[in-house]
């Protein structure tokens, strides 16, 4: 970065863009006042998130001010996990790293190193790919990232393509609004403004979900459903739809194939059968496929939590059939919508170093790291390194007992790039100061709304923090790999970040987003936008596929979800008709509730979970359980419970409440375990995968519940 645009001396402000891995991807303003951040506020100018920040960013100022930041490097001086570490120079910590890259590559080969990141920032070039072609150079283990959406991204791929699909913008236009397995007021919150217009204007908003949130207490209809088994919902919809004739037979007819093997794939899912499935009741079913069907349009929001089951991917599929059967793809405020991402020309192979992957370089999935550091696996060679950044996997990954005696080995070289001491980070050898989106240059894509986002640093890095870039950089350097892809600057990656000659770029250049901070993607405007009015879907065949044509290379990751590789790895074969898949775990005598760990209101993911004002709105760990199940098991509200499987267990404090189903518990994920007793959510989670594109599946998991 270079110092000469930074704001001069006295108070400025700077455009900003909320780095976090949220759906909003806030236009925000940063107030500088001699070198130090005073405030941030949304941009009231930006049409979608207009003006408004969220319970995470409001303090954002205190965040990156805060005493407990790394703004060194560090080097461990006490036991694994116990936090304890001195300061170094950043020449001593590139030299230890270097030379022990060096001789793990020469004993046990490259692919004894293994890269662990997802998206602490989401930038383009801080974010997920930033290191990719380091490792890739390298010849580190490959590691697959589907921490989140894969599933639902190979399922929407597979039937209507990587669409953009419906504006939220367009939602005020929409008639009838489901929001399937999304907690948007937590999650989402800049959407909301859009629901609530569409809802005053006459829509009928729809809540599916186990839990009657913030978001199913505002919904004209809240529909509990049992975790896991929304395919059997969606095929019963499409049952009834499709055997009442309730179907636009006209854009049937013109954009999509497959129908009559789907109408024949849907006899069986009754609304009956699906209601036994579901708990729904069968005519509540019959009700919500009619009221969907004849609304004009209708829209369905899917959240990611949408695919965390072993049918997590069918689901999806299912779902995505839905909107082209009743033609709400028609009008602008019709269809579906899940991930807008894919309407930004981001130019993935600038970034990814795809070109230097050896043939055959092994791919390890970071859902199974715990697997992976304690030898189950069996992997050959071991892992004998570990690069963390990005992400906190002790927190946000399954098995985390395993996690932890991975990461306590002592033969284990772990390198942690952070702003924080994480749980993750207390297990570092060496730990690297990073800096935050405020000391940064950086550029934003969206997956909740259509505007591309520019990051202008308000301030210089503290202390010796790097961003991302620079610190790749220097490793590169070190390790002496020079070709032109680790010499860039941020300004020349910025040049390669999109495809700037793409219609959808029309106008907009670099400098006209650093002069305004964002812009709209050239597309027709929320009032007019109705992308598959007349099909156009980019799908092998330009039309929905009730039949997937992807589904004969069998169940794929796309690349986005795997570093720096374009290959679709050949997979487990995949019904190409949408089917149901029921929940993996099924309640016994042993463990007969479903524990849900959805996420924290005041928290991103594990970030924030140690900053005070963020501490104090959540408050402590809850497991939230009916009165019923609270009873049954002599439990009363506020007591502290411990939650337990054969995977781990963790302590949180009961909430009895009324707003979940029976038999289902749920404890939001995030807090740290070094401030929870040392266990959390996660210990008791899955590293199962889902049927499609290797999804997680939190929702798939059975516990007891004890008193502590
Ligand atoms: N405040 C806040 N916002 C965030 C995040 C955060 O950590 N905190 N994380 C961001 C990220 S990375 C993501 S991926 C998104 C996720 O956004 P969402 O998908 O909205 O996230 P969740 O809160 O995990 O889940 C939403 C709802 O899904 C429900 N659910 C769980 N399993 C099932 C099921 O099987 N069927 C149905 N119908 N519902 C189910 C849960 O009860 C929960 O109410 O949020 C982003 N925004
Ligand atoms: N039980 C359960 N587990 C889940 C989920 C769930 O719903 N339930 N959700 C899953 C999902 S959807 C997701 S997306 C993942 C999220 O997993 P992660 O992406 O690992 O999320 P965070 O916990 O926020 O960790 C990001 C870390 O990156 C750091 N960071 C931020 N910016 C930078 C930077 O510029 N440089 C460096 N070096 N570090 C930075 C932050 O301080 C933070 O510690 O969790 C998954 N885990
Ligand atoms: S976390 Fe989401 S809602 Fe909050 S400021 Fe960032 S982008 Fe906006
Ligand atoms: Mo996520």
């Amino acid at each position: 970065m270079s110092v000469t645009d930074l704001p001069v001396p006295g108070t400025t402000t700077v455009h900003g863009a909320c780095p976090l891995d949220c759906p909003d991807t806030c236009a925000m303003e940063v107030t500088v006042e001699d070198g130090r951040v005073t405030g941030v506020r949304g941009d009231r100018s930006h049409p979608y998130t207009r003006g408004g920040l969220c319970v995470k960013m409001n303090d954002y100022d205190r965040t990156v001010h805060s005493p407990d930041r790394v703004l060194h490097p560090l080097r461990r001086t006490g036991p694994k996990g116990s936090g304890r570490f001195e300061r170094i120079s950043w020449d001593a910590a590139l030299d230890e790293i270097a030379a022990r890259f060096t001789e793990i590559a020469a004993t046990s080969g490259p692919e004894a190193i293994m890269p662990v990141s997802y998206l602490g920032t989401q930038g383009i070039l801080n974010g997920l790919n930033v290191g990719d072609a380091f490792f890739n150079r390298l010849g580190a283990t490959i590691s697959e990232r589907t921490y989140c959406d894969s599933g639902s991204c190979t399922a929407y791929a597979m039937t209507v393509g990587p669409t953009a699909g419906v504006d939220p913008e367009s939602f005020v236009h929409a008639r009838y609004i489901v929001i399937w397995a999304n907690n948007t007021l937590s999650t989402n919150l800049h959407l909301w403004p859009f629901v609530a217009e569409a809802q005053r204007r006459g829509a009928k908003v729809v809540v599916i979900d186990p839990v009657r949130h913030r978001t199913a207490k505002h919904a004209d209809w809240y529909i509990p459903i049992r975790p896991g088994t929304d395919g059997a919902l969606a095929l019963a919809l499409m049952h009834v739809v499709i055997g009442e004739g309730l179907t636009d037979e006209d854009y049937v007819a013109r954009y999509t194939v497959g129908f009559d093997e789907l109408a024949e794939r849907v006899r069986q899912y009754t609304p009956e059968w699906a209601s036994g499935e579901t708990g729904i009741p069968a005519e509540d079913i019959r009700t919500l496929a009619r009221e969907y069907a004849a609304a004009d349009p209708s829209v369905i929001r899917i959240g990611v939590a949408i695919e965390r089951h072993a049918g997590g991917g069918q689901t999806v599929r299912a779902i995505s059939c839905l909107p082209a059967l009743t033609g709400a793809w028609r009008k602008p405020g019709g269809g579906l919508l899940q991930l807008p991402l894919w309407a930004f020309p981001v130019n993935w192979p600038a970034f990814l170093g795809a070109e230097f992957i050896r043939p055959g370089t092994r791919v390890v999935n970071q859902w199974l790291l715990g697997r992976a550091l304690t030898g189950e696996l069996r992997l050959d060679p071991p892992i004998r390194a570990l690069v963390v950044y990005n992400s906190n996997p002790l927190v946000v990954c399954p098995e985390q007992d395993e996690m932890v005696a991975g990461l306590s080995r002592e033969d284990l070289f772990t390198v942690v790039s952070e702003h924080f001491l994480t749980d993750t980070a207390d297990f570092a050898d060496i730990v690297l100061p990073a800096t935050t989106q405020l000391e940064q240059r950086d550029l934003m894509f969206s997956w909740g709304h259509l505007y591309l986002t520019m990051n202008t640093p308000a301030i210089a890095p503290l202390g010796q923090a790097v961003p991302n870039t620079e610190l790749f950089r220097r490793l590169a350097a070190r390790m002496g790999f020079d070709e032109p892809v680790f010499r860039r600057t941020d300004e020349e990656m910025i040049e390669q970040a999109l495809d700037w000659s793409a219609p959808v770029l029309e106008g907009i250049t670099p400098q006209t987003l650093a002069r305004d901070g964002w812009a709209r993607l050239r597309l027709p405007g929320p009032d007019e936008y109705a992308p598959h009015a007349e099909g156009g879907f980019p799908t092998p065949s330009g039309k929905v596929e009730f039949v997937s044509s992807a589904a004969a290379g069998g169940n794929f990751v796309l690349p986005l979800f795997r570093q720096g590789s374009n290959e679709h790895q050949p997979g487990d074969p995949v019904d190409p008709l949408p089917h149901y898949v029921p929940p993996r775990e099924r309640p016994d005598g042993r463990y007969p509730l479903t524990l849900l760990s959805p996420k924290s209101h005041a928290y991103l993911n594990s970030s924030f979970a140690d900053r005070p004002g963020q501490r104090r709105v959540q408050g402590d760990p809850v497991l939230l359980m009916t009165p019923g199940d609270a009873a049954a098991r002599g439990l009363v509200d506020g007591a502290p419970v411990c939650v337990v499987n054969d995977r781990g267990r963790f302590t949180a404090r009961l909430q009895v409440t009324d707003d979940v189903a029976p038999g289902v518990v749920v404890c939001p994920m995030g807090a740290w375990r070094k401030h929870t007793g040392g266990a959390t959510v996660n210990a008791v989670s899955p590293s199962v995968f889902a049927d499609l594109g290797r999804a997680p599946t939190f929702s798939d998991n059975l516990v007891e519940v004890r008193p502590a």
